[in-house]
């Protein structure tokens, strides 16, 4: 039993209400439930075993019992029963971007849609298009969202697989047999979504450690196992390889594993150069070449060093000029996630956040920043309960109370008072030029009418962007990775926008957006723009979403210098032409 596990459940449970129609009280008690589950700062399930959760502020009697039945029995009566009101293939439909239980209610009931299959089958026949609510165009929206599904359906979010590649991690760790692991592949390299996971060991007893890789309880099936490498599936449908090597072969073993592909081509090139040839095992003198035997290899840096390069760090990868650049002592010195000194763009219980102001501070602290940017939604976003004027300005003056009250004890911290301000339709902001000022400073970013051509949502970005008020250009593009694209926008055209009025970019690290994109990175900052790496977090534990913004920033050739929340508060103060509060 997992946490995740009694949140999923608690989540699975308020969808299935919402398709019978239920409450929406206690609909929206389940689904607070499963954020309190996912957000508790004790070992929630040790609590929930034994029947102690009585006390705890969102879990009411109904869910303690519940959550006590699962975490006691493995399963929960009431969950087994509600499913089995619906066909299984139900639970897919609310996969589809744009069907809500509403719609998928209507769905059921009048087409008999239980699948994405049979929903397709509607949406092509033309039978979704009669039906009361849906019209052409929706049932055209359907379909290119299940098309969009479909050619994703092999890959998973960077963020979805950090916990299982953990637990594999340590499990592999663990293992007497074990000398060395690391992850290779996409995920070592950061992609923002992998395909697979490729694990690499280093050990003297193959069988043994292949043995305990297959026969984990997380494993769903075993899809191939050999004498030094296996293949297995979790229950999520990722799969996992493991490969075994002998210590001596591991440093070249990692370095091919790693990839990419096109990196690896760049790399024997350059051995074949030198008068070797690399492979996953080893480098070797060429047949023929007076070369000599290269040595065994501790380490990927010790292989890049013979081949005359600077160590490439893994996340730099992707054959974008790194073995050039390392060739030519040229690489730059990458930012770090002890580098970051505050952060912004976050949320708080004021609009969709799930966090006081005051917790979401102590959560920065705590991570050692010395600066919070609060940024909660503006009126426009009302579907985020975003703030209007008046809730803004005591949020503000809040804000103030804190600091103060942070100065009086000492704590060297500081709550930065802003918006994330929505860019409209037509490119003004959401607020007037007097409430901006009053600000300490604004995200702008775009959350409706994401369809625009591509001129008109280019020009409605820029005029948002050059506007003196905005501080900072949020989520650049809208993508919402494996399920929604980008809307249609000149990104070059943008960043110039950006690199002329000192407009920053951020780079939003929830692992569903990491947006803008770290392929484009390079290119702004050698037109100036600066970096500001904004976890976007709706609750405490999402500010550790920085340490994707930070894997993508490497990703995108960025040095400390290119980030704006490298600086100290003082400096940041200055930055932003404020008052010191200390
Ligand atoms: P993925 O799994 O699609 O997200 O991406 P990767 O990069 O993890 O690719 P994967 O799992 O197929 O292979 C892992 C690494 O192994 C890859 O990055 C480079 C290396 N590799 C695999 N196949 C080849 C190949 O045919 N040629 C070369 N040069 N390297 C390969
Ligand atoms: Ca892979
Ligand atoms: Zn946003």
């Amino acid at each position: 039993m997992t946490r995740e596990i009694l949140a999923d459940t608690l989540e699975d449970i308020a969808l299935l209400l919402e398709l019978k129609g239920e409450n929406p009280f206690k609909i929206r008690a389940y689904r607070s439930g499963a954020d309190t589950v996912r957000q508790f700062p004790g070992d929630i399930v040790a609590l929930a075993r034994e029947g102690a959760l009585s006390g705890i502020k969102g879990i009411g009697e109904a869910l303690q019992q519940k959550l006590h039945e699962l975490a006691s029995t493995g399963a929960l009566a009431f969950h087994e029963n509600l499913k089995a009101e619906f066909p299984a293939g139900l639970f897919d439909l609310f996969k589809v971007q744009g069907l809500g239980p509403k719609k998928i209610k209507a769905l059921y009931e009048a087409l008999g849609v239980d699948s994405v299959p049979r929903l397709k089958e509607v949406c092509e026949s033309g039978e979704v298009a009669s039906l009361a609510g849906f019209g052409k165009k929706t049932a055209e929206k359907i379909l290119e969202a299940i098309a969009f599904r479909e050619s994703n359906a092999d890959r998973f979010r960077l963020g979805d697989v950090v916990a299982p590649v953990e637990e594999i991690l340590a499990s592999l760790k663990k293992h007497d047999d074990c000398l060395r692991v690391e992850v290779a592949g996409s995920y070592r390299r950061a992609k923002e979504t992998v395909h697979d996971v490729d694990f690499l060991v280093a050990t003297g007893n193959p069988g043994g450690i292949i043995d305990h890789f297959v026969n984990q309880p997380w494993v769903d099936r075993v899809i191939a196992k050999g004498e030094t490498k296996a293949s297995i599936n979790l229950s999520n449908g990722l799969q996992c390889d493991l490969r075994a090597v002998s210590n001596s072969e591991f440093a070249c073993a990692l370095a091919y594993f790693t990839g990419s592909k096109e990196h690896n081509v760049a790399m024997r090139g350059l051995a074949i150069e030198k008068g070797y040839t690399l492979n996953e095992y080893r480098l070797a003198p060429r047949e023929g070449s007076e070369a000599p035997e290269a040595p065994v290899f501790e380490n990927e840096a010790q292989l890049h060093r013979f081949l005359g390069l600077d160590y490439i760090a893994p996340e730099l990868r992707e054959n974008t000029g790194e073995v050039e650049a390392a060739a030519e002592g040229d690489l730059p010195k990458l930012i770090e996630l002890e580098n970051l000194r505050g952060t912004f763009h976050n949320h708080t219980v004021a609009s969709d956040g799930s966090n006081t102001l005051e917790e979401m501070a102590a959560a920065a602290i705590d991570l050692g920043l010395q600066y919070l940017g609060i940024a909660d939604h503006s009126k426009s976003s009302f579907q985020a309960n975003g703030l209007d004027e008046k809730r803004l300005r005591a949020q503000i003056a809040e804000i103030r109370e804190l600091n103060l009250r942070f100065r009086s004890e000492g704590t060297k911290f500081r709550i930065f008072a802003g918006s994330e301000v929505d860019i409209l339709k037509d490119g003004s902001l959401d607020f007037d030029d007097e409430l901006l000022g009053e600000l300490d400073y604004v995200v702008a970013s775009v959350h409706n009418a994401m369809t625009l051509p591509e001129a008109e949502m280019t020009e409605r970005i820029i005029k948002a962007v050059t506007h003196p008020g905005v501080t900072m250009l949020g989520h650049l593009t809208g993508r919402l990775l494996l399920e929604r694209d980008p809307y249609a926008v000149d990104i070059p055209a943008v960043i110039e926008a950006c690199a002329e009025s000192g407009t920053i970019i951020e780079l939003n690290c929830n692992p569903w957006r990491l947006d803008m994109d770290w392929r484009w990175w390079k290119y702004a900052v050698e037109r100036g723009v600066k970096c500001s790496i904004n976890p976007d977090a709706h609750r405490t534990t999402q500010l550790e979403y920085l340490w994707f913004g930070v894997k993508q920033a490497r990703k995108g050739w960025l040095t400390r210098d290119h980030v704006i929340n490298t600086l100290n508060l003082t400096a940041m103060e200055s930055f932003l032409t404020l008052e010191p509060l200390s």
